[in-house]
């Protein structure tokens, strides 16, 4: 198991604070790792110190205001030739209508080796049943609870109505234990979506409130596969669908497993999320109290990691992943010795090209598709590279194809060989720097603060419900620019909606990557852009439950047409 590299400045304590003040980006790559001993006395201090100026920074929007502004961020320049599309097609073409029937009902679910608790079902299922369509179908969705508690389930990444979109006292009143909510709208766009609870989080969704939501290209339209550039086609191939979530060791009082619910203040430390970062950032705080809550139950499609059957690629053929991050809380970060993964998706939406990494990374809501690449038969593992999540262990078999290279260079050209494969990183995703950032016509400041002293997390210094909607006209490019001012990871999610990151610590970016949740790392400076084709009111979150629930919430509303 690799450490997990530490980003941090060769500055005194008090510099590095003075540097807070300034709303300095600070972060430097060392190559030090948290098993480097001289870093700990010297990363307390900081971490204490920092809680305190942040804190007191929380206190005074205004002035967390003023700081962020400063340095100016880049104007909108000549693009590099990529341009937030103008015209996006919306609403899709209807196709034919299909009814679905969703029946949620509370019931003690046993997992094979781990505890007994009650959950939710959905139409018997823990977690909650795949829902397939084409892209254009209308969907009927009947939402029939059948529970003691309101619920109401959102569409993650699909482009609803925002009458549909699941945000209780925002779209829809919570749907009463009882009664029937009858969802309706058209399934677009196309990819791995997810759909989930929305009234209550930290409880329904760990509880089983979730499932994908594949939408198909309609039939004729598939999409571009590596194959399709020039090599032999595949002989054969699987898919499979991964939903990763996590649970407290003690599902029914504490289903996050947060470290110190109901005693204090959850999901500071404990919150801390560990992973790859390029372009700043720091890495979970071992051995600081922080890093993985104990005890966590990995879970695969509902089953303990343990007891999830090996995948299966089929002889002279490969598989497709799509894998969903669940989890109320944890991201994973994974990789698959002696494998790749050839990434051509990310959040559902099509990448201008195929980029191969060595591991993936997911932060809360967050989705991957990619293809498997072995580079010989045998059996594999998948598997996460952070501390702590050693239980989160997926088998893939691959059958031997007789005599026959299974290295995709045989098949799809020579740039997706193994060798290339990077680790995982917005960064390398975009294919590094661009050198300007597209037009907008409206920037909205977007800072991310909390947290560090109090059960309180905040957009704009303001906690939600308590927020000022942003306004915002029907057919502008907008612009948000995020400023994780916190400690921890963000991972951001527009509703209805799908935008591009654009930048990343004030660098443009050559590909903008299109997604509908952005993982913000610390002290870290993002842009997202995306085109107002949705009227209506939206909520923008984070998607590490616990910090929505403690208020990292707020609405962007269309204003009304003249
Ligand atoms: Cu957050």
């Amino acid at each position: 198991m690799r450490s997990v590299p530490v980003l941090i400045a060769g500055l005194k304590t008090r510099d590095r604070i003075a540097a807070f003040a300034a709303g300095a980006t600070f972060c430097e790559r060392r190559g030090m790792t948290m098993d480097d001993d001289r870093l700990r006395p010297t990363r307390r201090a900081f971490l204490k110190a920092a809680g305190v100026a942040l804190f007191s920074l929380a206190a005074g929007y205004p002035l967390v205001r003023a700081l962020v502004r400063e340095p100016k961020p880049i104007e909108p320049a000549a693009t590099d030739g990529w341009a937030l599309p103008s015209a996006p097609p919306w609403p899709p073409a209807v196709g034919r209508e299909r009814r679905i029937r969703l029946v949620v009902t509370r019931d003690v679910v046993r997992l094979p080796g781990g505890p007994s608790f009650p959950a939710f079902r959905v139409n018997g299922r823990f977690p909650a049943p795949e829902i397939r369509a084409t892209e254009g179908d209308r969907l009927i969705i009947d939402v029939v609870n059948r529970t003691d508690a309101p619920l109401t389930f959102h569409w993650h990444g699909v482009h609803t109505p925002p009458a549909m979109d699941g945000v209780p006292f925002v779209s829809q009143e919570p749907i009463p234990p009882g009664e029937t909510f009858v969802y309706s709208f058209v399934a677009a766009p196309r990819g791995t979506r997810w759909y989930h609870a929305h009234v209550d989080e930290v409880r329904q969704i760990p509880l089983g409130l979730f499932g994908p939501f594949i939408i198909d290209p309609p039939a004729g339209e598939a999409e571009g596969r590596p194959e399709e550039s020039g090599g032999r086609p595949w002989e054969a191939e699987a898919e499979a669908i991964l939903m990763l979530h996590t649970l407290g060791p003690d599902p029914e009082n504490n289903p996050v497993g947060a470290l110190t619910e109901g005693s204090g203040p959850v999901g500071g430390m404990g919150g801390m999320m560990g992973g790859p970062g390029r372009m700043g950032g720091m890495g979970r705080m071992g051995g600081m109290g922080g890093g993985v809550p104990p005890n966590l139950l990995y879970l695969v499609n509902g089953l303990p990691a343990a007891s999830f059957p090996p995948l299966r690629v089929p002889e002279g053929g490969r598989l497709r992943l799509r894998l969903i991050n669940a989890s109320a809380t944890e991201p994973f970060w994974l990789e698959a010795p002696g494998a790749h993964f050839l990434v051509d998706h990310v959040d559902g939406n099509a990448l201008p090209e195929p980029v191969p990494f060595g591991d993936l990374f997911l932060a809360p809501a967050e989705r991957i598709d990619a293809w498997f690449v072995a580079e010989r038969s045998g059996t594999f593992a998948i598997r996460s590279k952070i501390p702590g999540q050693e239980a989160l262990r997926i088998s893939v078999e691959v059958a031997k194809a007789d005599g026959e290279s299974i290295t995709p260079s045989d098949r799809g050209g020579g740039s997706h060989l193994p060798g290339t494969a990077e680790s995982w990183s917005y960064w390398a995703l975009a294919g590094g720097a661009g050198t300007a950032l597209p037009a907008v016509d409206r920037v909205v400041p977007m800072v991310l603060s909390g947290g560090m002293m109090m059960p309180v997390w905040t957009i704009n210094g303001e906690a939600y419900p308590r927020v000022t909607p942003t306004r915002i006209g029907a057919g502008e490019r907008v612009r948000l620019e995020l400023f994780n001012h916190s400690m921890v990871d963000h991972p951001m999610h527009l509703h209805g909606h799908t935008f591009w990151v654009t930048s990343i610590q004030g660098v443009p970016l050559r590909r903008p990557i299109p997604k509908d949740t952005v993982n913000v790392r610390p002290m870290e400076r993002m842009t997202i852009d995306f085109v107002a084709n949705n009227p209506g009111r939206w909520l923008f979150h984070c998607h590490q439950l616990v910090h929505m629930e403690q208020g990292m919430a707020t609405l962007i509303e269309y204003r009304k047409q003249a």
